[in-house]
């Protein structure tokens, strides 16, 4: 007979496979969900099955922490962060998920056990490219900044089926291509079709009296449209929280019409459906570029109502009253794509929850706040009242009755200043008449904030003056930041672990531990890792380079790196501007002795914007001549990486030796890629606009290559007359650039491909490329001489890192927190849900 081992020996535990974290059962569960989930079996399973059961085996893992995360805030009935954003760029969810949830490791020794490559599957997935550029970088930052910190938040948004474009290059000009994130399908999102709600368009209002004799208006829309939310969670770092972000997605209200249907117009009922379905069919792909299209405040109106319908449905489900709204939700509007959210609040609390006008507005202005990106003109949103009352008749009357009230206020401060009163009004009436929904923003919301010191400097001597004289007390700024767990992390696993071996690992929650970084900027052998990490991602980065562009670059050489949408207003075209005036001095002088450099540029322009496509084929077109110039014989390389989006991004940012911010000073509200550039070590040549300006003054001013006219300056110069072509004509070297262009030197002996853009620079210069261009290249000839004394700049490199701190998102975010949102972290415990037997 076998001895029997003592029971108190054994320790025998089954794991749940949806919940196990041991090697053996995530195998397993891997292995289930490919039978079960994908209904495939390895000789027929393709990469993006073992992705699919991978991504569900990641989803089951944090199913405890949402759920319970709901619980939570609903039994302790907490003050929730609404953030309405039009866009949120999240990039891939698998990395960032283990990561956060810190099972890295364990996941990729399973993946690895069962003989798969674990990049080769996280490559699988489609990131969700649900936003632009900075402005929806921004609210995916702000989402894992919120979940981190423990605080309740709903992001909530649109669920575009087609996002972002993908870009191709072909013969150096950009082609779009439509993003088909959706076809292969989501395992990050759930459809909750059980809390859909109804949304109205078009029509007309009519008033009637109700049972207690008080006038009321009821709105008779011509169109219903059906909003399903889909979820997808956002697991905090190293917590329980996972918060989530709610899109909202178009449907028909029934699938047929069937009165349509039954009198025999078949297609007349389908041509509905789709209708409807259009309205979140697809992202508008312009960054800071106004359309003016009904479709587009369609989406905007369509989200919003939905979200706010959803925050009243939450709120009464719990048994509360709509006077305690404003206690229980704190609504973000990032920037004034939601800003119809005030007139939908009023509407919703007086036409269909009968509150008075008084009490309604009080509740309004205490949930909203209002963050504004940007100063340009050309993206300040205005809705023609044509468009307006067509599809929002209701709103358009509560916007009126606003403006009134509002205007009565004004007219007591300031009695005869009609011009001041033009100036405030919600219509604008210079000529066509327009809502600004700007000051719909204002007058709505109990706190209004820039995105940089400058920028909301800027906004209260400008754009929102009128408004800052009026309410200085709504005023306040909350500088932008990022978030280092993607951004660093992710993204930079290398340096992450030295930076980690050397202060600890506290730094990934708390950034202004990377002071600690500090003390080793005169340790050599510290200093020697440190460069040899920078080479080896540079190494890497230069394969992907050959990988999709077939360009050969030298690692060796300085990686200079603008990567940002493409704006006249950034100035990608400045920095073209050097690389051929480097040119010209190495024809002129070949033997000249300069260090090796490595243009690379990312970025899409946006499909109508005919200046900027011209500035990506002029790239295109300079790295075609000078690439195959045997005289400059790799001394040079220029790079258009295509596709600039999260995941190539990823890679970018930890390459970059020299990080170029070069916009017009001004104009850029804050800029967050600067950010991310110098968090993971590159050095900044940059403008002091938005951001630069406060990552100067942390980094110091001797670690950072300054450059350019300020703000003042620019507008001194417009002001007295600014005439490009007097620069043209007293700067050889800025000639010679030009005249080169024009000569069709770079366009195959075609000397009218570039003069739309030679032309708008010589007549007009909007952006001042011309006035700034001798102090950008007397400044880049510094960064050369710098990069020659490889020991300093990598010290200057550390200091850049370790002085970041006030970058991360987690520090904005808790100023959100304190000085608008008034909330408070609320910790996560996990228990057993669904107990056996219950
Ligand atoms: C961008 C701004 O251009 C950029 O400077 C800023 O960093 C970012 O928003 C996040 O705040 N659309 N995109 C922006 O503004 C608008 C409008």
């Amino acid at each position: 007979m076998a001895s029997l081992i003592p029971s108190e020996k054994i320790s025998i535990v089954v794991e749940d496979d949806r919940t196990g974290l041991s090697i053996t059962t995530l195998k397993r569960a891997i292995a289930d969900n490919l039978f079960y989930n994908q209904g495939k079996f390895p000789t027929i399973a393709s990469k993006n099955d073992y992705y699919l059961a991978l991504a569900y085996t990641v989803r089951d893992r944090l199913v405890h922490h949402w759920l319970n995360t709901v619980q939570t805030y609903l039994k302790q009935e907490v003050k929730v962060v609404c953030y309405l954003s039009a866009e949120f760029l999240m990039g891939p969810h698998l990395n960032n998920n283990l990561i956060n949830l810190g099972i890295e490791s364990r996941i990729r020794q399973a993946v690895e056990e069962l003989g798969l490559d674990f990049q080769e599957l996280v490559d699988q997935e489609e990131e969700p490219g649900l936003g632009n550029g900075g402005l929806g970088r921004l609210a995916a930052c702000y989402l894992d900044s919120m979940a981190t910190l423990e605080i309740p938040a709903i992001g909530y948004g649109i669920r575009y089926e087609f996002g972002i474009f993908d870009q191709e290059i072909r013969d150096g000009w950009q082609v779009e291509i439509t993003d088909k994130w959706l076809q292969y399908g989501n395992p990050w999102e759930i459809a909750r079709p059980e809390y859909s709600v109804q949304v109205n368009l078009g029509g007309h209002t009519e008033t009637y009296v109700d049972r207690d004799g008080n006038y009321r208006v009821r709105w008779l829309p011509d169109r219903v449209i059906k909003g399903i939310p889909y979820d997808t969670p956002i697991v905090g770092y190293q917590v329980n929280t996972a918060n989530t972000l709610r899109l909202w997605k178009a449907e028909a209200i029934e699938s047929f019409n069937f009165q349509t249907f039954n009198i025999g117009n078949y297609y007349g009922a389908v041509n509905e459906k789709i209708y409807s379905e259009n309205i979140t069919k697809v992202l508008y792909p312009n960054d800071e570029q106004l359309q003016g299209k009904q479709l587009r405040l369609e989406q905007q109106y369509f989200f919003v109502s939905c979200s706010l319908q959803d925050m009243i449905r939450l709120h009464l489900s719990t048994g509360n009253s709509l006077d305690t709204f404003d206690g229980k939700f704190a609504i973000q509007l990032n920037d004034t794509h939601p800003a119809i959210a005030i007139a939908e609040l009023m509407r919703l609390l007086i036409d269909e929850r009968f509150m008075d006008w008084e009490q309604a507005w009080s509740i309004t202005e205490k949930s909203f706040g209002y963050t504004n990106h940007t100063l340009l003109p050309e993206a300040l949103e205005k809705w023609s009242l044509e468009l307006f009352n067509r599809l929002l008749p209701r709103h358009l009357e509560i916007i009126y009755e606003i403006n009134r009230r509002f205007l009565d206020r004004v007219r007591i401060k300031y009695p005869q200043d009609n011009d001041k009163l033009a100036r405030l009004s919600l219509i604008d009436e210079t000529g066509a008449r327009y809502v600004r929904m700007a000051h719909l923003a204002c007058v709505g919301s109990h706190a209004i904030n820039g995105v940089a010191e400058l920028h909301t400097h800027l906004l209260q001597q400008t754009v929102l003056k009128d408004f800052y004289q009026l309410f200085p007390e709504k005023f306040s700024n909350k500088t932008n930041g990022v978030t280092p767990r993607r951004w660093m992390v992710l993204s930079n696993p290398r340096l992450t672990k030295l930076i980690c071996s050397k202060i600890g690992d506290s730094w990934i929650k708390n950034l202004d531990e990377l002071r600690k970084l500090e003390q080793f900027v005169d340790d050599s052998a510290f200093c020697q890792q440190w460069q040899q990490i920078k080479q080896e991602v540079k190494q890497d980065l230069a394969i992907r380079i050959r990988q999709r562009t077939g360009i050969i670059v030298n690692p060796n050489s300085l990686f200079d790196i603008q990567a940002k949408r493409i704006h006249e207003y950034k100035r990608q075209h400045l920095n073209a501007l050097h690389i051929i005036t480097l040119y010209n001095c190495l024809k002129q002088n070949p033997n000249l002795d300069v260090i090796p450099r490595t243009f690379i540029f990312g970025g899409k322009a946006a499909p109508g914007y005919w200046m900027a496509k011209l500035m990506i084929k002029l790239i295109n077109s300079v790295g075609e001549i000078v690439n195959q110039d045997p005289d400059i014989c790799d001394r040079m390389k220029v790079v258009f990486f295509p596709d600039y989006n999260v995941t190539n991004a990823q890679p970018i940012y930890p390459a970059a030796d020299l990080s170029e911010q070069i916009s017009t000073a001004g104009k850029e509200a804050s800029g967050t890629g600067n950010m991310k550039f110098s968090l993971n070590g590159a050095l900044t040549i940059g403008t002091l606009d938005g951001a630069n300006v406060e990552i100067r003054e942390e980094v110091g001013a001797e670690n950072f290559f300054l450059f350019g006219l300020t703000a003042a300056e620019v507008q001194q110069l417009k002001t007295k007359g600014y005439n490009p072509r007097d620069y043209y004509n007293s700067n050889p070297q800025l000639k010679a650039a030009i005249d080169l262009i024009n000569s069709g030197f770079f366009s195959h002996g075609d000397t009218e491909l570039f003069k739309p853009l030679t032309e708008s620079l010589l007549n007009y210069d909007p952006y001042l490329l011309f006035a700034d261009y001798q102090s950008y290249i007397d400044c880049q000839k510094k960064v050369s001489q710098a990069f020659r004394d490889r020991a300093n700049w990598t010290k200057m490199s550390i200091l850049n890192v370790a002085r970041m701190g006030k970058f991360s998102s987690d520090r904005a975010i808790k100023e959100y927190c304190r000085d608008i949102w008034n909330v408070a972290p609320v910790p996560i415990e996990l228990e057993d849900l669904c107990p056996d037997g219950q």
